[in-house]
């Protein structure tokens, strides 16, 4: 650990999760500015341990708050639990700079406010290319067929019923937009890590791996090598899957997030799990999965989902998400209150395997220091990462840094479009850089 002697920094959280002013004041009004106050005016005297910060006289001690002097509610007053009222502003919410076409659309995961690997499943990030089902699980059916009987000898129709009696894996994966991150092509820079990063989440998978279903087709790997997934809601979303990423059990056919049946904005009965692949691959309320011999070209990934390059062509079936990372907290929109010690945390993430280091620098790229890595680390999840730092009142430039175990480098954005160009749209895994300024203001800047 760093010098916790030194006073721990505050963070004023970002607009999208602010405290309402009924919320500050049910929280102890006036109580923060008299501690700002007593900050200002700290001295060598004041640079106390952090647990011995009360302040003298602070009501909070010397008065007993409701909650210890009178009954507390009954269980199962939610007998599905909620957030606390105080929590409320935590949401997955809509961008203001993008549109909803009918539905369309798509509501970015708050990463600035989440911790640890986990995304909750009511705030898991949603992209739906025309809008979402409550699908009745009962009536649900997934197919699976070859465009030519040789490839698959006996094609099916499993109900859930069935799916679920099926021998069943549960494994920890992130999920990630091939668009995210998108509007930092053009250096719109967006105010918040929540709509630069957030079409990304990470949760728990319990499903069958697909490898299991089409051997039980009687599928031929030798004829067979690729696979289609197509979903059952009006924008028929088609993606081919190389059948390397079925072979090794991967591929999951799942039901299952959280340990409770997927919700139904993330494909509730069914979707498909595509470890490290971007989310366009990952089927929702999956009904039908064709294995055929060569791609299938399908609209979502023959105009979809694909970057001009500088020399005019397009890059087409780029479907891993690279090495990438971004520090959550502090973020942009957020403002640091005061100088002091702060726990710098981020994410990584690797569509390639496991994270296997993060560097984090302070003064926008000169200066490295790696980052505490928190283990154990799943294989092609989220990773979180932290780092101590004292703010000393100056100008700053924070920016994470990750590798994966194949060696790969997250790049710069010089580096990045060295090789891409400036046309695409897509697939931005460039280092990201939040600005902190005097008055501790963080904001989204961009750094070549
Ligand atoms: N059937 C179907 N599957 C779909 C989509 C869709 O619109 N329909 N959207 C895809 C896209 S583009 C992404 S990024 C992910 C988003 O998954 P989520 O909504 O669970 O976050 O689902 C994919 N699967
Ligand atoms: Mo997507």
């Amino acid at each position: 650990m760093g010098d916790l002697s030194n006073k721990p920094g505050r963070l004023q959280r970002a607009p999208e999760n602010f405290l309402t002013e009924e919320q500050v004041k049910a929280v102890g009004a006036g109580r923060r500015d008299f501690m700002r106050k007593s900050f200002l005016a700290a001295s060598a005297a004041m640079m106390a341990p952090v647990a011995a910060r009360a302040v003298e006289g602070d009501p909070e001690i010397l008065n007993l708050p409701p909650w210890s002097t009178t009954l507390g509610l009954p269980v199962a007053t939610n007998p599905y639990g909620q957030p606390s009222k105080y929590e409320s502003q935590l949401l997955r919410r809509e961008s203001p700079g993008l549109t909803r076409v009918g539905g369309a659309s798509v509501s970015f995961a708050p990463l600035q406010g989440l911790f640890g690997i986990i995304t909750p499943s009511g705030l898991h990030f949603e992209r739906h290319h025309q809008g979402w089902h409550d699908v009745d699980p009962a009536r649900h059916r997934l197919m699976i067929n070859g465009s030519d009987p040789a490839f698959l000898k006996k094609p099916k129709v499993y109900t859930m019923d069935q799916l679920m009696r099926l021998p069943s894996v549960s494994r920890i994966h992130f999920i990630e937009c091939g668009a995210n991150t998108g509007l930092e092509w053009g250096n719109v820079a967006v105010p918040t890590v929540q709509y630069t990063h957030g079409m990304l989440s990470c949760s728990e998978f319990t499903g069958v791996p697909l490898k299991l279903l089409l051997e039980d087709c009687g599928v031929d790997y030798k004829k067979a090598r690729y696979v289609l997934a197509e979903g059952a809601d009006g924008s028929s979303m088609t993606r081919t899957i190389p059948m390397e990423m079925v072979e090794n059990g991967e591929v999951l056919v799942a039901y299952g997030m959280n340990g409770e049946m997927l919700r139904p904005e993330n494909g509730y009965p069914l979707r498909l799990v595509v470890p490290g692949v971007q989310g366009v691959s990952w089927v929702k309320w999956l009904r039908r999965i064709e294995v055929g011999d060569k791609p299938y070209a399908t609209k979502d990934e023959a105009v979809h989902y694909i970057d001009l390059m500088p020399d005019g062509l397009h890059r087409q079936y780029t479907s891993v998400q690279e090495c990438k990372s971004v520090i959550t907290t502090p973020s942009g929109g957020q403002r640091l209150l005061e100088q002091g010690f702060y726990n710098v945390s981020g994410l990584a993430w690797s569509g390639r395997g496991k994270v296997t280091r993060v560097d984090v620098s302070f003064d926008g790229g000169i200066n490295w220091k790696t980052a505490r890595i928190e283990g154990p680390v799943q294989n092609k999840a989220l990773t979180r990462f932290n780092v101590d730092w004292v703010w000393d009142g100056k100008p700053a430039i924070l920016q994470s840094r990750a590798m994966d175990e194949t060696g790969y480098v997250q790049p710069s954005y010089g580096q990045l479009r060295a090789v891409r160009g400036t046309k695409s749209i897509y697939h931005n895994n460039a280092i990201q850089s939040w600005k902190i300024v005097e008055s501790g203001e963080v904001s989204n800047v961009q750094v070549l």
